[in-house]
């Protein structure tokens, strides 16, 4: 396994949309390896694929505590099949977004159907911070930020931030 560079905005990579894997193989797996990897280093709780600069639709979670044991989750070519109307607000980071933190809402609860790290299709019923995760990672996938979803005025308050400084310790809830 091996810990990545992740991209941060403002950088187009992130913008690209990610392609369908047709099989999980060995070279996805070890895709997912190093994404978790990334990930736990991190100090994430998703990461996906593009992050790293890997246009696959390919993502992974872990949504356990600190001291609990690890938990994580693959998914591979998600597909969100029903969403409830009823949205929930989360104050939302990203590792691609570093330091900067805004409340954004989504659809409470969502299906999404997938393919685990084994190549085997799945279904799952997500609600709170998993289905703010699941839809958030898929963002990734469609080139979508958190920021995209703040006024013009903030999004690009954030954007000038980040391009200017590269070390930003601060924690700016925007
Ligand atoms: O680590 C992360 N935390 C988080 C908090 C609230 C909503 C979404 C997330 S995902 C984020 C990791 C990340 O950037 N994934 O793409
Ligand atoms: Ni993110």
């Amino acid at each position: 396994m091996a810990i990545k560079n992740i991209i941060t905005e403002p950088n187009k990579i992130l913008r690209q949309k990610s392609l369908p894997v047709s099989i999980v193989g060995k070279e996805e797996q070890k895709l997912m390896n190093d994404m978790l990897e990334t990930m736990y280093d991190a100090n994430g709780i998703g990461l996906a694929a593009i992050q790293i600069g890997v246009p696959k639709r390919i993502i992974v979670m872990d949504l356990s505590k600190n001291e609990e044991k690890k938990s994580p989750m693959y998914f591979v070519n998600p597909i969100i099949t029903n969403k409830i109307t009823e949205t929930s607000t989360y104050e939302e980071g990203c590792l691609s977004v570093p330091n900067f933190f805004a409340e954004v809402d989504r659809p409470k609860k969502c299906d999404v159907e997938y393919l685990d790290y084994n190549g085997k299709k799945k279904i799952l019923n997500a609600n709170g911070l998993l289905a703010t995760c699941i839809q958030h990672e898929m963002d990734h996938l469609e080139g979508i930020l958190f920021i995209d979803y703040l006024s013009k005025l903030k999004k690009t308050m954030v954007i000038k931030k980040l391009s200017k400084q590269k070390n930003r310790p601060d924690r700016i809830i925007v």
